[in-house]
C-alpha cells in the first residue's frame, strides 16, 4: 500500500497492511529507532545507516538477530521521523513481528507474515506516541497497574558475588529505609538453567524469603527461565528441549557468563511443563516479586516443533504461561524483553540496557558502536526514548545510586538517574548500606519517601517538583569510527570479542575481582555489624 502524507487526512489514520509505504514531501531530518528488547538502542538518530554494534556474537542480546545487516536504518514496530520544522510523522504497528524504516524520503512498514493494523500519525512528537500508546492499550489490554514498589537489588554492588551470610547483613544494615522490595540477583542459582540454590546459600531459597519477609518486606528473585548454559543439568539432560534452526543446529542466545547460550522451545509440551512447575515452586518458596531476565531468548528466529506459532506469538503464549504459573498476584518485571509482545502481561519492564558505575566506555561505545553495554549514559539515552510506554507498563530505568564507592560517575550523571527514577516513578539502588555514608543514607531515604510532581516540558526537558532538568546533552550518539586506525581497532577489537576463549578470559578475571570484592565487603561486615549508622 501507497500513501502520500497529503492524503493523511485527518492527520491520524488507521490502515491494515501487510507492507506500507508512506512517501514524505522530503528526506527528514532524524529517524526514531526503537530497538527490539529492553536492552537494544532507542533514540533519535540521524535519518542514516548506523553500523551494527559489536562484537556479533552478542548480536541475540542486543539487537532483533533476525535483522543484523539491514542496510537501511530500521526499527522494530515503530518507527518515526522529524522535519526541520518539528513535525513528527510516526507509523507504528498494532501487531507483532512488525519492523519500520527508512529508505530516503519512504516510511516504510511491514509484517513478517500475513496483514495487520498500522498507525499513521502526523503532529507534535509526544501527541504522535501518546495515540500510538493509546491504540496498543485496546491490542494489548493491560491490566490495571498497581504502584510500583521500591527496590534493593542485589545486582549493581556485588554481581555474582552475593551469598546468604551477605544479603541476610544487607537486609539487617537496611533497617527501616523505606524499601517495598528485597531483590535477590544473578548468583543464587546452581546454573543458568539450574534454579536451585548453590552452596552459598546453604538454608536454601526459601529459607532467605522467610527471613526477607519477616523485615516487612516483599522477596525478589532473579531468574533467566528460558536460556541454559550448555554446562547446565538442564540442557545435558533435555538438549532436545533447546531451539534449533532449519539445519538442526542450536541457535544461539548469545554468549555470558563465559559460556554460550541456548534457549528453550517454548512450544515443546514438557519445557511448558518445567515452566510453570519453576514459577509455582518459586511462589511456593515465598518470592512475590519476579525479575526474569533474558526473555528475548523465547522470540528468537528458529524451528518450533511443538506448535507453528510465529516467534513473537510463541514468546507472547510463554510469558502468558509463565504469568499463570506465578500467578496474577506476583509482580512481574520483565528485562532483555522483545517490547510489544510483553505488553499486557508484566507490571513493569526493564526499557534500557543496565546502569553501571561508568559514564560511557569509549571502547564499545566508539570503537564497537555498541549502545547496549551497561553504562549510565546508554541507560539514560534508550529510557529517555520509551518513556511513552508508561501507560502501558511501569518503565524500569534501572537503579541509582547514592554511594560513590567502586564508582566514576559525577555528581551530575548521578543526579540525571535520580531524575529519570522520579519521572518513570520506578525507583531501586543496589548501594549497600555499609557503604553509605550518613548523609548519603539521609538522601536515599529521602528520595525514597518523597512523591514526586512530574511535568514534561517538551525534548528533553522535564520539570520535576518545581526544578527543571534538562536532559539534552546525554542523548547524542558518537560518531562511527571513520579514521583507518579506529576502523583498524574496531575491527580488531570486534574479532577479539566473537572468541570464547577471550570472552572465557574477560569472565575469569572478573570472577576473581568479584571474588575480592565479597571478601572486602565481608570484612567491612565483620567491623562494621556492630554498628550500622541508624538514621
Ligand atoms: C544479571 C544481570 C542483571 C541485570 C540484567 C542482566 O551480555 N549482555 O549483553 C548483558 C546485558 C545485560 C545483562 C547481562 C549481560 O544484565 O539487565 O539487571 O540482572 O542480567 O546477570
Amino acid at each position: 500500500m501507497n500513501i502520500s502524507l497529503l492524503d493523511l487526512h485527518p492527520t491520524t489514520r488507521i490502515v491494515s497492511a501487510s507492507r506500507l509505504t508512506l512517501n514524505l514531501p522530503r528526506p527528514p531530518q532524524a529517524f526514531y529507532r526503537h530497538g527490539w528488547q529492553s536492552w537494544s538502542l532507542t533514540a533519535w538518530t540521524a535519518p542514516v545507516p548506523l553500523p551494527d554494534p559489536r562484537p556479533t556474537l552478542f548480536h541475540p542480546m542486543h539487537i532483533d538477530p533476525a535483522y543484523a545487516g539491514e542496510p537501511l536504518p530500521h526499527g522494530s514496530w515503530v518507527g518515526a521521523v522529524r522535519f526541520e520544522d518539528g513535525t513528527t510523522v510516526l507509523l507504528g504497528a498494532l501487531g507483532l513481528e512488525s519492523h519500520v524504516r527508512l529508505n530516503g524520503d519512504h516510511l516504510e512498514g511491514w509484517y513478517e507474515s500475513g496483514e495487520g493494523e498500522w498507525l499513521l500519525c502526523v503532529g507534535e512528537e509526544s501527541a504522535c506516541f501518546q495515540e500510538y500508546v493509546r491504540r496498543l492499550e485496546t491490542s494489548f489490554s493491560p491490566p490495571g497497574l498497581r504502584p510500583a514498589p521500591r527496590v534493593w537489588c542485589s545486582w549493581y554492588s556485588l554481581y555474582t558475588a552475593i551469598s546468604e551470610r551477605l544479603l541476610l547483613s544487607i537486609l539487617n544494615g537496611l533497617g527501616d529505609l523505606p524499601f517495598d522490595v528485597f531483590q535477590i540477583d544473578d548468583g543464587w542459582q546452581a546454573s543458568i538453567g539450574d534454579w536451585e540454590a548453590n552452596r552459598k546459600f546453604p538454608s536454601g531459597m526459601a529459607a532467605l524469603a522467610d527471613r526477607i519477609r519477616a523485615s516487612g518486606r516483599t522477596a525478589g528473585l532473579w531468574l533467566a527461565p528460558w536460556i541454559a548454559v550448555p554446562s547446565s543439568r538442564l540442557f545435558r539432560e533435555h538438549p532436545d528441549w533447546f531451539l534449533r534452526d532449519e539445519r538442526g543446529r542450536l541457535v544461539s542466545a548469545g554468549f555470558n557468563w563465559g559460556e554460550p547460550l541456548y534457549a528453550l522451545d517454548l512450544t515443546l509440551p514438557p519445557v511448558q511443563d518445567w515452566l510453570f512447575a519453576l514459577m509455582r515452586r518459586v511462589r511456593s518458596w515465598g518470592f512475590d516479586y519476579l525479575k526474569l531476565d533474558f526473555l528475548y531468548a523465547g522470540a528468537l528466529p528458529g524451528i518450533r516443533r511443538g506448535s507453528p506459532l510465529s516467534r513473537e506469538m510463541a514468546y507472547r503464549e510463554g510469558l502468558r504461561l509463565l504469568r499463570q504459573g506465578m500467578g496474577e498476584d506476583a509482580f512481574l518485571l520483565t528485562c532483555g524483553a522483545p517490547i510489544l509482545p510483553s505488553l499486557g502481561l508484566c507490571d513493569a519492564m526493564r526499557v534500557g540496557p543496565d546502569v553501571a558505575g561508568i559514564w560511557e566506555s569509549d571502547r564499545d561505545a566508539v570503537l564497537l558502536y555498541n549502545h547496549a553495554m551497561p553504562g549510565a549514559r546508554n541507560a539514560l539515552r534508550t529510557t529517555l526514548h520509551r518513556l511513552w510506554l508508561s501507560p502501558l507498563v511501569h518503565p524500569d530505568p534501572d537503579v541509582v545510586y547514592f554511594s560513590r564507592r567502586e564508582n566514576t560517575l559525577t555528581a551530575e550523571h548521578i543526579s540525571w538517574l535520580h531524575e529519570i527514577a522520579r519521572i518513570c516513578r520506578f525507583k531501586a539502588t543496589s548501594d549497600l548500606p555499609q557503604w553509605l555514608s550518613p548523609d548519603e543514607r539521609q538522601a536515599l531515604r529521602a528520595f525514597l519517601e518523597e512523591t514526586n510532581q512530574v511535568r514534561h516540558l517538551g525534548n528533553y526537558r522535564f520539570q520535576i517538583d518545581g526544578r527543571v532538568t534538562d536532559f539534552s546533552s546525554v542523548v547524542a550518539l558518537p560518531d562511527p569510527p571513520h579514521t583507518w586506525k579506529a576502523r583498524l581497532q574496531a575491527a580488531v577489537l570486534g574479532w577479539l570479542g566473537n572468541q570464547p576463549w577471550v570472552l572465557r578470559r574477560f569472565y575469569a578475571q572478573d570472577q576473581r575481582r568479584l571474588q575480592a570484592l565479597a571478601e572486602r565487603v565481608e570484612a567491612d561486615r565483620d567491623r562494621e555489624d556492630q554498628g550500622f549508622s541508624k538514621i
